[in-house]
This record gives structure tokens, sequence and C-alpha cells, in this order.
């Protein structure tokens, strides 16, 4: 899969990664990872994002820095590589003239849709997160290449891309990467899963008691929907980033088949995480809410009242199923 992004990239001596705006495991992780495996194969890498990093992410950075980009930085590299997204405007506006340079441009991801400006374009949506796609570049490449740092980056990937290995983009492949990198890296689950998830302050938790007392089942018992207000996060002190992981927990309702997360943005649009664990396509769903993603999972926004944005994406839900 890799061996034409190998022969093409290693052609050049200084390449800068970009992963997306709003960053999260995977895209994070396989930026490092990426980078890690650029400088063992004597290429000098960089890594840009244009956004902050989440507090429970920032730990991944100690293994290679991520910093924001100029548009006047660009000039010094001689290739660059996005991954985990497939069109340039989800990197952010510096990414946006990366098409202006001149230069190649590499892209590794599990979107579907890519852009068709790529030198090499990986896109395969059969993979359950980048950072899985990564582990095959290693692992074509050189596997005695991953070491503790890569191996953390791969696996941060694939356990918060996955929900913890039970999506159903979750195959044998994924779960044989997680093995290997665990015993390349020589660390436990537990380490990585800690630094991610159990960390949770008292004020997010009370957020999230409010929000699953919005929860509420619609188009016979099948879409199931969780809200959080712009008046929640004053009560309780947080801010849109205390909203992740939410969503799971109206999925989790028997005989739901979708769950659509409505958020308060704070300047007159609603924000939609879109979820299925059935055959609804919420990728279709989105596409129609000013959004996209991936079958089972997608965004959206919409722009009005709470209420307006409940009934308009409801209607689109029930045609879905
Ligand atoms: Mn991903």
């Amino acid at each position: 899969m890799f061996k034409e992004f190998i022969t093409e990239i290693t052609k050049y001596r200084k390449v800068a990664v970009f992963s997306h705006i709003r960053p999260d495991g995977d895209c994070l992780g396989s930026q490092i990872a990426l980078c890690l495996w650029l400088e063992k194969n004597g290429i000098e890498a960089s890594a840009y994002n244009e956004d902050s990093i989440p507090d429970n992410l920032i730990w991944l950075t100690e293994f290679f820095p991520v910093v924001h980009p100029t548009v006047e930085q660009l000039k010094e590299y001689e290739a660059f590589v996005v991954v985990d997204g497939n069109a340039l405007h989800r990197f952010g506006a510096v990414a946006q003239s990366l098409d202006k340079q001149g230069k190649p441009i590499f892209m590794i991801d599990h979107h579907p849709q890519p852009d068709d400006i790529y030198e090499v374009g990986i896109s395969r949506v059969d993979y359950s997160s980048t950072c899985e796609l990564i582990y095959e570049l290693y692992t074509e490449h050189d596997s005695f290449q991953i070491d503790e740092a890569p191996a953390k980056a791969m696996y941060t990937g694939l356990v918060t891309d996955t929900g913890s290995f039970q999506f159903d983009s979750v195959g044998p492949n994924t779960l044989l990467a997680a093995s290997v990198l665990l015993d390349k890296g020589g660390f436990k689950p537990n380490e990585v899963v800690e630094r991610i998830y159990n960390n949770r302050t008292i004020d997010q938790l009370h957020l999230l008691s409010m929000a699953l007392e919005t929860v509420s089942l619609h188009a016979d018992q099948q879409i199931a929907i969780i809200c959080v207000t712009q008046q929640m996060f004053e009560q309780t002190n947080t801010g849109k980033e205390d909203t992740e992981g939410f969503v799971a927990y109206p999925l989790s309702i028997a005989g739901v088949k979708a769950c659509v997360l409505f958020r308060e943005e704070g300047d007159g649009r609603i924000k939609l995480s879109l979820r299925s664990r059935s055959h609804v396509d919420v990728n279709m769903w989105a596409r129609q809410l000013h959004g996209g993603g991936h079958k089972k999972a997608a965004a959206g926004f919409f722009t009005g009242t709470m209420d307006e944005a409940i009934a308009h994406v409801i209607k689109i839900g029930e045609e879905q199923l």
C-alpha cells in the first residue's frame, strides 16, 4: 500500500506534516508517528496544527512537538503531508495555501471522498483510523523502527477513533496492530487509556449530568438526541471541549439506531455530532447539514434555535431510517 509513498517521500529532505483543526487522538497520533518515521529515515520533519491541543493529549507532544504554522514558514519545506483528513480546508487557514506553494502534497487518511490534488494519496475508508494506516507504513517499510514513542502515538489513535475498540470499523487487523504496538512499545493498554480518559473534572461531570437530562427519543424510538446549551456551560464553568464522548450515552439505549448531539456554539450556530450503530449512514445525513464524515460518525452545523435545529435534523434523519 505504501510502496509509492515511501519511494516518493524519501526524495525530499525537509517535510512538514499537518493534522486537522480541532485535533483528536487519531490525527495527532498519526502526525507524530509519521514525523518520527520521517526522522528515523533521514528526513527533517515538522508537525503543524492551527488549533490548540486538548489537555488529555498534550503528553503526546513530548514525543514530537506540534506547533502553529505561518504561511511564511511553508517556504522552508520541499513537500507537505496531510493526515486524517483529505481536503485542505480541514487543516485550517495556513494549510489552505499549501497547494499554492508549487510543492508536492501527500495525504494519508481514512475519510471518504478525497480531493484530487495529491502527489500520492493513501485513502482507505476500510481502516479504523489513520494510525492503523501509519502502522502499515512502519510494517511495510521496517517494523523494527517501531519503538515506544511511535507505538504509544499510534495506539492512542487506535483507541480514540474506535471508541476503545467498540466501533464496527474494528477488524482483526486493528487488534493485531494494537497487539504489536503494545509489544514493540513495551507498555500496557491502561497506561495510555489512563491519560486519555481518566482525567475528567467534577465540572465536566456536572455538565454531563445536565446534558443527560435532555436525552429524548424520536422517530419511533430509533433516533436519540442530547443537547448542550451555552447556559449549561456557564452554570458548570465548562466549554465546548468538555462535551467529548457525550454522544455515546444516548447511543447506548437499546433499540436506538442513531444519535445526535446538539451543542450551542454561542455564535448563533448549533454544532451537530451524529453517530450511528445501524445501517443509518450519518455521513449522508450530515451532508445535508453543511457537514460530513464517516458512515458511522459525522458532524454538521445548523443556524437557528435549538428547537428549530431539533425539528430540522430529526426530519432529515427520518428519511435516512
Ligand atoms: Mn481518524
